[in-house]
């Protein structure tokens, strides 16, 4: 039986003392209400406003990363996974800017170095548009931590949050996204083993499923362990839609149109 019994928060700014202690202890955060329905809905049309112009001229990669497209349920062409998507939109652009998400940083804990949003590092802003039906190529997301990266380049982990505006409801008791409570504070060998990376779909006895609906606005630890469950109905009531913004520390590492396709960015083209 799937947990779904956690705590939701109010999200304010500063964080309290509460919200900070439950992240430590579980590496993630559920707040209620971050942006209003206005919001969703002008979020949800820059999307379609975005992809229109992307399928247009035939993008495939956006600063080295691939563009997943798929084939909408009344059989429209449509992005599936946007990588710096801000970059393409003022209105999304100006939302990352927003001081509200400076909140965050603290999450990042004390040594973390240039704490900042990723606008234009790693995938930049992430939209993730998932949905159950026969021209979709994007339907779950097989466990993983959104650090593997910097483990793949030897280099040390840097403190990175992975924050998700979720733009659709998720069905009750059977949420796209879910995780591990608590696994942020892993060995590295737990990091690198504990499941098979992107190809394990299998439920976890301590995963909790995230009850969002549009409008709210989760946090994770780069360490958690995640993954994104396939809804079990068909069509448009599977449809998720939620955007990711990634909150790093470190070294700049600024993407242009010259950077490389990542090792592990290649085969991301398998998960559907
Ligand atoms: O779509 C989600 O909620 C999670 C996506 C995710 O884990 C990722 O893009 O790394
Ligand atoms: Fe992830």
């Amino acid at each position: 039986m799937m947990m779904t019994n956690y705590q939701r928060f109010e999200f304010s700014s500063p964080l309290t003392a509460e919200q900070k202690e439950y992240f430590e202890e579980y590496g993630f955060l559920h707040f209620k209400g971050f942006i209003d329905s206005d919001r969703v809905a002008l979020f949800r049309d820059e999307m379609r406003s975005i992809e229109e112009r992307w399928i247009a001229a035939q993008v495939e990669k956006i600063n080295g990363v691939p563009i997943k497209y798929g084939t909408d349920v009344d059989g429209r062409p449509i992005v599936q996974r946007f990588a710096f998507s801000s970059q393409y939109s003022k209105t999304l652009s100006d939302f990352l800017n927003n001081s509200r998400l400076h909140a965050l940083f603290p999450l990042l804990g004390s040594q973390a170095e240039n704490p900042r949003i990723g606008e234009n590092e790693k995938d930049g802003l992430v939209i993730n548009h998932y949905i159950n039906a026969s021209g979709s190529n994007f339907s779950k997301m097989g466990w993983h931590t959104d650090c593997l990266r910097d483990v793949f380049y030897g280099k040390k982990i840097q403190p990175m949050l992975n924050v998700g505006v979720h733009l659709t409801d998720a069905l009750p008791d059977q949420s796209g996204l879910r995780l591990i409570p608590g696994t942020h504070k892993q060995n590295t060998v737990s990091l690198l083993t504990r499941k098979l990376y992107f190809f394990d779909h299998k439920p976890d006895k301590n995963e909790i499923g995230l009850q969002t609906k549009a409008g709210d606005l989760t946090v994770h630890d780069g360490r958690l362990w995640h993954r994104v469950a396939k809804s079990s109905v068909v069509g448009e009531q599977s449809r998720r839609q939620v955007m990711y913004i990634p909150i790093i520390s470190g070294a700049y590492a600024i993407k242009n149109e010259n950077s490389p396709t990542l090792f592990y960015q290649r085969f991301q083209k398998l998960v559907r």
